[in-house]
Parts: structure tokens; sequence; C-alpha cells
């Protein structure tokens, strides 16, 4: 059976990129087919300014949102990454394998400092040096597939490649995975700049539909998403990102092809409240299942207490064999 591994992390309440882009996929089709973790990435969420009671929110809040979605503790673990200690006892013998120059390209890395930068912020070292510890989430479990949005595929390319080297210096340790990204929705955009990812920590509140959002709210946003300039309806991401996020995130939701959907439209106006309806039906289950969950802190506390015993177990060994390979002296 394939091993799966991918995280969530809780810089922001989960979006509905989130959810298409991977936590859906998560749900419906990778934790039947695969031994799959899944893990709440809280360390990642430090990597920028951060209000430490908020993250803390978010943590249970990203779990609840993950068992409203489907993920059932009998077929897969979930877990926040803090409660394992192994993400971070094996990130530092990567850091050990990256270069400073791999980690400075990184896409992410180059866009967040940035953005930190205009805000008037420093750059936390972290931001530069988390695709290690993300290298770590994914190896530490003998990860075969990665499944993930289109904007991780980047620091999964950085995984294997940190796998294959450390495999070649000390001797094999590591699975090398791959990443997997839905044919549909891999890159849900924001509804107010279509040019951009939709992004939970991003400041456009508008442009993106968070996953608790009230329905007449989710209405609201994609009604009111931006439009391009013409009025035909075609699927052509470079040409036409509007419309094609709209035909994108409606294909998705209904199962359905982009390019075929956008035929039978005439007019932007059909399209997005045909959206609307679809994003409120698809999360309409999802809302009232997380609100009972909500209720019962208790069961999600525990789902995670049992499911970092189950991830320590799996991790444990690899990143022991690890800490050998690269030459550490075992604890007597
Ligand atoms: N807009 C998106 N479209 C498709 N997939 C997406 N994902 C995120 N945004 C989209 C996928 O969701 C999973 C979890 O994402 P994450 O929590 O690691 O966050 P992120 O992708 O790094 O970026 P966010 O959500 O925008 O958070 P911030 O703003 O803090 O960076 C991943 O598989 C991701 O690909």
């Amino acid at each position: 059976m394939a091993r799966i591994f991918s995280g969530v992390k809780p810089s922001g309440h989960l979006t509905l990129g989130n959810y298409l882009g991977a936590m859906r996929r998560w749900a419906e089709v990778d934790q039947h087919r695969a031994e799959a973790l899944f893990c709440i990435v809280d360390l990642h969420a430090l990597t920028v300014a951060h209000d430490p009671a908020r993250v803390r929110r978010l943590t249970r809040q990203a779990a609840t949102l993950l068992l409203a979605a489907g993920l059932d503790p009998e077929r897969c673990t979930l877990f926040v990454q803090s409660h394992v200690d192994e993400h971070a006892r094996l990130s530092y013998l990567l850091e050990c394998v990256a270069t400073d120059g791999e980690m400075r390209r990184m896409i992410q890395y180059r866009e967040k400092s940035a953005r930190e930068q205009a805000k008037g912020g420093s750059v936390r070292l972290s931001l530069l040096t988390y695709p290690a510890l993300m290298a770590a989430d994914i190896l530490a479990y003998g990860t075969e597939e990665v499944p993930v949005g289109d904007d991780q595929a980047q620091h999964v390319e950085l995984s294997r490649d940190l796998a294959v080297r450390f495999n070649q210096r000390y001797g094999r340790t590591f699975v090398v995975p791959r990443a997997t990204v839905p044919g549909v929705a891999a890159r849900v955009m924001d509804l107010q700049d279509p040019t951009s990812k939709m992004g939970k920590s991003h400041e456009s509140g508008t442009g993106i539909v968070y996953l608790l959002d009230e329905p007449e709210v989710v209405r609201r946003k994609i009604l009111r998403s931006v439009t391009d300039s013409g009025r035909e309806i075609v699927y052509d991401r470079a040409g036409k990102p509007g419309v094609s996020n709209l035909l994108e995130i409606l294909a998705a939701c209904e199962g359905g092809d982009p390019e075929e959907l956008s035929g039978a439209y005439e007019s932007y106006g059909a399209l997005k409240k045909d959206a609307a309806d679809a994003v409120v039906e698809l999360l309409r289950p999802l809302r009232e299942r997380h609100r009972e969950l909500a209720a019962d802190t208790e069961y999600v506390d525990e789902v995670l207490r049992s499911g970092a015993e189950r991830a320590r177990a799996v991790a444990r060994p690899r990143v022991d064999a690890a800490h050998r390979a690269i030459g550490l002296l075992p604890p007597g």
C-alpha cells in the first residue's frame, strides 16, 4: 500500500483553495487507497509574524475542519506536527544536506520575504529554512506520494532532491517522494486578483472564500469577483484569468471540465451565479459537520493525541536511522 503524507498550515482560516486543491482529495480518495498521514503543520505557521493564541486556535480549527471534510481517524492518521519531535530532529539533518542557494530559490520564500519587508517587518530565518522542515515532514514517513496544490510542487521537488542527495552521501535511508496535483483547481486564484493564488494569509478578504464563511458571504464574494475585459466566456488561464478561475471552481465542484463548461455560458452573470450556488452547496455539509465537531473539543483532542502516537511510531525508526547514517553516535 502506498504511503501518503500531506499537511495544512494554521496560518489563517482555511480556504476554498485548500479544500479543492488538497483536503477534498485527501478525504474522498487518498485515505481510502493508501496508508495516509495528514498533519497540521503548526511549526510552519511560525515563519512569519504570528499571534500565539491565534495559531493555537487555528490549529484546533484546522483539525476540526479536516474531520468535518471527511478524514476518518480509523482510516488515516491525523496529527499536529509539533506533537511529533521527529520532524524537528530530521529537519536539522536536512539543513546540513541542503544548500543556501537552493533555499533562496524557493518562490514562496521570495514572495513572502518581499511581503514581510513591504510591511516593514523583518524576515525570519525560519522562512528561509522551512522547506527543509517540510522535507523532513515528508521524508520521515517513507512517503511515496504528496497530494498538494500546485503552489507546493516546488517544495516537494526539493524534498526529492534532498532525499536523493542524502541517500547518495550516507546510504539509502529515504524513499524518494513525488507530488500529485489535482487535474482541476490545482491553483484556485483570488477572486479579486485572479493572477494571484487564493491564499489564506493574504490581505484581500473579499477575494478569498473561507470554508467557514456564511453562505450569503460566499455567494456575495463570488458574485462580486472581478471579470476580464471582453464578454466572451472562454477557458484561457493566461488571457482570461477571472473567467477561467470561475470555470475551474465550478468544474471542480461539479466534477466537470472547465473548457467544456465554457461552452454552456453566454454571460458572466450566469456563470457567477452557478459557481456561487455550486460552492455554497459544496461547503454546506462541511459547515454543518464542523459545527457539530467544534462542540466536542475532547473528541478532536483525542484524535490528535492518538494520531501523534501513531505518527511517532512510524517516523522514529527512519529518523533514528538518518541520525546514525549521517555520523551521530546513538545514545548508549
Ligand atoms: N489557492 C489554492 N489552490 C489550490 N490548492 C491550494 N492550496 C493552498 N492554496 C491553494 C493547497 O492546500 C494545501 C495546504 O496549504 P498550506 O496550508 O500549506 O498553505 P499554502 O499553500 O502554503 O499557502 P496558503 O494557504 O496561501 O497559506 P499562506 O498564505 O500562509 O501561504 C497545500 O497542498 C496547498 O498546495
